[in-house]
């Protein structure tokens, strides 16, 4: 047996964790005293992140928050400056971890972006929003552009991009909604928001039998407008720029605005916006 295999996390160590960080320990200092007496360094940075996720979900669980679920999320551990979409290198241009943020260069070719834009043109409607006091939908003052659903795979098109986006994500296909296109002309925008289901409101039960809660956002920028229309993130001060075949990758362990996902889609000061946006639910969409 390896060395690594004989040390145990017992429950005296895993308190002994906690009591470190409660005493205001960094992590750092918290390893270097687990290497000092003995403990392997992978085993001890395993032990201590699993401890310490799972002591504050415990704490969040208690204080009154959802509990968390599993998130799509890109393998960046390596911090890679290209990630592997199967059929396209997708380049990694920037990525937070609270809240979970990553900026994706050219997930689509320009040739791409057109030819969504021009499937999607012809079936446009004022875009609504689901309604979560009913579970139906509602035209909202809240969103002024014009969008359409794809079923998921209904072309060649979108189900090349929704392969990309799973593998980019590492998240079924089939958890997947449908993608959306949306179109925003001068003056339009969309205000911030959460993406998740308020589970306070009385139709989300019925939104959630469809799949579970979302639990991450993919936008795609498919035309640049002049000026305007970035994607904003208003509790963490970021604005990502609407840039052509780039798109923007975030994600939310529960409900709750504690994980600072609120964002929103800035005024279109000049020019147009056209997005794709996929939304990833916990489970299969249906
Ligand atoms: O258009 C955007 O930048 C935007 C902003 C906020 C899109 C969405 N939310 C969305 O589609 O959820
Ligand atoms: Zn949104």
């Amino acid at each position: 047996m390896t060395k690594t295999q004989t040390q145990q996390i017992t429950p005296e160590l895993r308190q002994w964790i906690v009591e470190q960080a409660q005493a205001g320990h960094d992590p750092e200092s918290v390893l270097g005293s687990m290497r000092a007496s003995g403990w392997d360094e992978d085993v001890a940075a395993d032990a201590m992140e699993a401890t310490l996720r799972e002591y504050l979900e415990h704490q969040a669980v208690e204080q009154g928050l959802p509990p968390s679920a599993p998130v799509p999320d890109p393998r960046l551990d390596d911090s890679p400056l290209y990630l592997d979409a199967g059929d396209r290198r997708v380049c990694v241009l920037q990525a937070m971890y609270s809240p979970r943020v990553v900026v994706f260069g050219g997930l689509l070719s320009d040739q791409e972006c057109d030819e969504l834009i021009a499937l999607a043109r012809p079936r446009l409607a004022r875009s609504l929003t689901v309604a979560t006091h009913t579970g139906g939908e509602e035209i909202n003052a809240d969103r002024t552009s014009h969008g359409m659903f794809f079923q998921r795979g209904e072309n060649e098109l979108v189900r090349r991009i929704e392969s990309r986006i799973a593998r980019l994500v590492n998240w079924p296909e089939e958890n997947g909604e449908g993608l959306q296109v949306l179109h925003y002309g001068p003056g339009t925008e969309y205000k911030p928001h959460y993406d998740y289901f308020d589970p306070k409101e009385p139709g989300t039960p019925t939104i959630l039998k469809r799949g579970g809660q979302r639990v991450g956002t993919m936008v795609i920028y498919l035309a640049e407008p002049g000026k305007g229309g970035g994607t904003t993130f208003p509790d963490v001060h970021l604005e990502v720029a609407p840039k052509r075949g780039n798109a923007v990758f975030f994600s939310y362990e529960r409900p709750h605005p504690s994980t600072r996902t609120l964002h929103g889609g800035a005024p279109v000061l000049e020019g147009e916006k056209w997005i794709a946006t996929k939304w990833m639910r916990e489970r299969r969409f249906v």
